[in-house]
């Protein structure tokens, strides 16, 4: 491939905004990214992922061969391996034995391929996705309101609101660029009002002008108290009514709810149902607040009641807003990659829609009915009902709920393949066929963001080793299971241009997804394809849905649902704590990506338990000393950081930490098989936990040049600019340190040890060709010392003063990561706020460059403004 200067116009891989980047080839092998300005979701932002893109990109760890059993392979004979027990299992066993778990971060042909597969040609429909964990109430939520899963609104709502409501959504943190539209839109005078619904006080509350510090799992009872209110004050929307049925059953269901569980004061709430009822146009937007719940179905229909009762919704600046998580959660729905969605949006448990793809796919066997969801599938794995799995782009032994159950079902499991961009995750370890998938940049297709834009994904690298993409590791399967025309594509443009071609066919049948312009798409056209909406055919194009009252029922109206709010179930005495869980800033997941650059681990560089101050009293527990959590399902060692932005009773951890990164911070470990009856989508915010002290002997930091695995009973690891530290903490000393500390770092050299007896401290240092190639700290308490100081210390020429562990005059300690993209701490913004008495964001920008770049920390900029106002005061 002759790669050339000019940028390709490509799509960040993480979250659902759906930003275009320009990606410029370095000529060293890596590429330069910024944002495209010509994109219509970021015109030209980037958050600080996006923006370091270009990071991730580094070859460590990739997975570069087949591997059968551990051992390096050809494609041959892992393709052949992988048909031939499918297919054995299929013919003893039948369909329903065989299961792929996939992703939403797949490209939308890759999931057509993976659909077609299992539900035209194998003939079942044990297809699901992680887009169970994340979308899969908005989905039901929305196919019983409007009769089709659709997003009928578009992010510049966002910005012609006068009223966003935020609901269980961190979008500061998880969708930074809209979050960033918003804030735009209302620096510039006129923009939306903002409430924030979140148990949480997180940095999205940083624009709010109301809290509502919710009760976990009091949505649908103020949503409810809303639309009773919306009744009581006349404000229905009688001529919209003619549009909607159900509605009188919903009103009396939402009078009948009781506003006590959503545990606000009366005030607040009229508050809210005054500005919600006063403001025509308001956007409700909702996340995985509302989705991850036992009755997330019931919260998503609480919410479109009260849209749908006024009429708000598909006009400009009004409308229920699902946003979506990963970057192609929105495509895998259209796909059909959910074991109870057809393809297009088709029903597949309507016979027409069934009869209809089968014909066009030419399929030997069409699925008869549903599949198995998420939860329910690895039950059949645990089980033995499913005996050949294909886990592709998700991590399940980590995200799933009852992860160690389902990374033990999938270890039993007879013939188990995993395709992944890396070698080493907690699943790739039990796969017995790794197949080597290409990555971002690698690779060639199309996604869709939360507001149904598609765009495409650009290939600007070449492939690493011997990866494959993915749709084509899937096709080669399909064809050695003897379907060899129907899985007969030579490029991803043929895939997308097959699957326009069918949509075409759904719009006929009714469906709203319909892209059949672009059915005869040729390579060349699919090359130079432009972000659009959907649908696009000779019908429809783009726009907003259900302004004009129709909806995709079959009497055309859209569906109130009468909800009664689900009493969450009530907290056994062993386990008096329900458990928040979420994401943070700078990183992705399960980090197989995000923790390959430097800048972003150094904004929260372990898991943590955050713990009311009230809560951490009671149980004995100091700020940075390690809490147990336990659930009948599995434990954790979490740091503890105490803060009221959480509730009594309510602590949060985020999900990100694994076995790679700190094998005891598995959040998932915890999480019960506790699905919402609906949707199937697992309640993963809530699990009943118990919290004690973790009784650590000894605490310890560890940094080295080079990568190591540190063997103690607590450890997280983060990459450094030039290796990687550890945190550390066990039950029992090593009789050597130094000893354990060289078999730790893999060095063979004779550590320097100062023994700091004042502080209980010791300090081992190796140092290899004069430079400090690793250090060790051990003390009994956890280990106050400037880590941003000893983590410049590596490579640095040995001095007699090199492990003193103090910030020197002239080496400030910067303490945590504020600013990823210029590398600004905690202690410096603080500092040159108090000195230069900096009150606004931008003039911290000016003084320290801190948040002129991305913006992703520019809410944590203003919290530390405001709390030196308040602490001046
Ligand atoms: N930085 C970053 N961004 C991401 C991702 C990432 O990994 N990292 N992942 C992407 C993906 S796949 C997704 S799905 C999105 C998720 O995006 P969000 O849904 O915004 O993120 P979460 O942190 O999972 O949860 C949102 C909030 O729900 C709140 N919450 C918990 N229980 C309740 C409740 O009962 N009621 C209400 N009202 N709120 C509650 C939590 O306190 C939390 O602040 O983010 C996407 N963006
Ligand atoms: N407790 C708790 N659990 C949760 C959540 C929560 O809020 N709380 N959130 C849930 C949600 S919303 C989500 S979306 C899930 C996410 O959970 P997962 O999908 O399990 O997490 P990822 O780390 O994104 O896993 C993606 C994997 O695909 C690999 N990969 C990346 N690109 C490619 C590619 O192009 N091809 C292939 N074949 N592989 C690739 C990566 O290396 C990685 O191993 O977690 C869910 N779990
Ligand atoms: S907001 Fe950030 S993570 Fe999301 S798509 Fe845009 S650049 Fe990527
Ligand atoms: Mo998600």
């Amino acid at each position: 491939m002759n790669f050339q200067a000019r940028p390709i116009r490509t799509t960040c891989p993480y979250c659902g905004v759906g930003c275009g980047v320009l990606a410029r080839p370095d000529g060293a092998g890596g590429l330069e990214i910024s944002g495209d300005p010509e994109h219509p979701a970021n015109r030209g932002r980037l958050c600080v992922k996006g923006a370091a893109l270009a990071e991730t990109l580094r070859p460590d760890g990739r997975l570069l061969t087949p591997r059968i059993h551990g051992r390096v392979a050809d494609w041959d004979s892992a393709l052949d391996m992988v048909a031939r027990r499918f297919r054995e299992t299929i013919a003893e066993h039948g369909p329903d034995s065989v299961g792929f778990y996939v992703s939403g971060q797949l490209l939308t042909e890759d999931y057509y391929v993976a659909n077609k597969l299992m539900k035209g040609f194998i003939g079942s429909a044990n297809i699901d996705t992680n887009s169970r964990l994340c979308m899969a109430s908005s989905v039901a939520g929305h196919r019983r309101a409007f009769g089709s899963d659709t997003v009928p609104g578009l992010y510049e709502d966002f910005e012609e609101a006068e009223l966003v409501v935020l609901v269980g959504s961190n979008l500061a943190w998880c969708h930074p660029v809209l979050y960033q539209r918003l804030v735009a839109a209302r620096e510039k005078g006129q923009g939306p009002r903002v409430v924030v619904i979140d148990p949480r006080r997180t940095a999205t509350c940083d624009i709010a002008d109301l809290h509502l510090k919710i009760k976990p799992g009091g949505d649908a009872a103020l949503f409810n108290a809303l639309l009773a209110r919306i009744d009581r004050q006349g404000a229905v929307d009688r001529d919209f009514m003619a549009h909607v049925s159900g509605v009188e059953d919903a009103i009396r269901a939402a009078r009948a709810s009781d506003p006590e569980m959503t545990g606000l004061s009366l005030g607040d709430m009229a508050r809210f149902f005054d500005m919600w009822i006063g403001t025509e146009k308001v956007v409700t937007v909702y996340s995985q607040g509302i989705n991850q719940s036992d009755s997330g179905t019931d919260k998503v229909n609480a919410i479109i009641n009260c849209h749908l009762a006024t009429g708000r919704i598909g006009r400009p600046g009004m409308g229920p807003f699902s946003v979506t998580g990963q970057p192609n959660a929105m495509g895998g729905r259209e796909v059909g990659g959910l074991a109870n969605m057809l393809a297009c949006h088709l029903d597949i448990e309507n016979k027409a829609h069934r009869d209809a793809v089968q014909d066009f796919w030419q399929a030997p066997r069409m699925a008869p009915g549903p599949g198995l969801k998420a939860v329910e599938m690895f039950r059949a794995v645990e089980e033995g009902r499913i005996r050949a799995l294909w886990i592709i782009c998700t991590n399940p032994a980590v995200t799933m709920p009852e992860a160690d159950r389902v990374a033990r079902a999938i270890e039993g499991c007879d013939f188990v393949v995993v395709s992944d961009m890396m070698e080493q995750t907690d699943t790739t370890r039990l796969a017995h066929v790794l197949l080597p998938a290409t990555g971002w940049g690698e690779k060639d297709g199309t996604v869709t963001n939360s507001e149904r834009r598609i765009s495409r994904q650009r290939r600007s690298l070449p492939q690493r080793g011997e990866a494959r993409d993915d749709w084509r590791i899937l096709a080669d399967v399909g064809r050695r299971m003897g379907w060899e025309s129907a899985f007969g594509w030579s490029s991803a443009a043929e895939v997308f241009a097959e699957y326009a071609a069918l949509s075409g066919l759904a719009g006929e049948l009714g469906s709203d997804f319909d892209i059949s312009a672009h059915a005869g798409i040729t390579p060349a056209e699919y090359d130079a394809l432009e972000p659009f909406l959907w649908p696009r055919s000779a019908r429809r194009q783009g726009g907003r849905f259900f302004g004009d009252g129709r909806f995709h029922t079959p009497d055309g109206k859209a569906r109130m649902v009468p909800v009664t709010p689900r009493v969450p179930q009530p907290l056994a005495p062993a386990y008096p704590f329900r458990l928040n869980t979420g994401r943070v800033r700078d990183h992705w997941h399960t980090m197989t990506r995000t923790a390959l650059s430097p800048r972003l681990s150094r904004h929260l560089a372990e898991p943590y338990l955050e713990l009311h101050p009230q809560d951490a009293a009671e149980l004995g527990l100091k700020p940075a000393e390690l809490a147990e959590v336990s659930s009948p399902h599995g434990r954790a060692i979490l740091r503890v950081l105490v803060s009221d932005r959480v509730a009594p009773g309510h602590p949060f951890a985020p999900m990100h930490w694994t076995g790679e990164t700190a094998p005891s911070g598995r959040i998932d470990a915890l999480v019960p098989w506790l699905t919402d009856p609906l949707s199937g989508q697992p309640a993963s915010k809530s699990a009943p936990v118990a919290i004690r002290p973790f009784g650590a002997d000894w605490f310890g930091f560890a940094l080295a040049s080079s990568p190591f695995r540190p063997d103690c009973a607590y450890w997280a690891r983060a990459s450094l600019p030039g290796g990687m530290q550890a945190e550390l903490a066990g039950v029992e000393k090593p009789g050597d340190w130094g000893e354990w500390a060289a078999a730790m770092f893999g060095l063979k050299s004779e550590p320097l040890v100062v023994s700091d007896r004042a502080r209980g401290m010791q300090r081992l240092a190796f140092v290899e060709g004069g430079r400090l190639a690793a250090a060790l700290f051990v003390a009994p308490r956890p280990v106050g010392l400037s880590r941003s100081h000893v983590a410049g210390l590596l490579g640095a020429e040995a001095r007699p003063d090199l492990l003193a562990g103090r910030a020197g005059a002239d080496q400030p300690d910067e303490g945590a990561t504020v600013c990823a993209c210029f590398g600004v701490g905690v202690n410096r913004i603080a500092r040159a706020i108090a000195e230069q008495g900096l009150v606004t964001v931008e003039q911290v920008g000016a003084a320290l460059q801190a948040g002129s770049n991305c913006g992703s920390c520019r809410p944590e900029i203003r919290a530390l403004i405001e709390r030196s106002l308040t602490e001046a005061v």
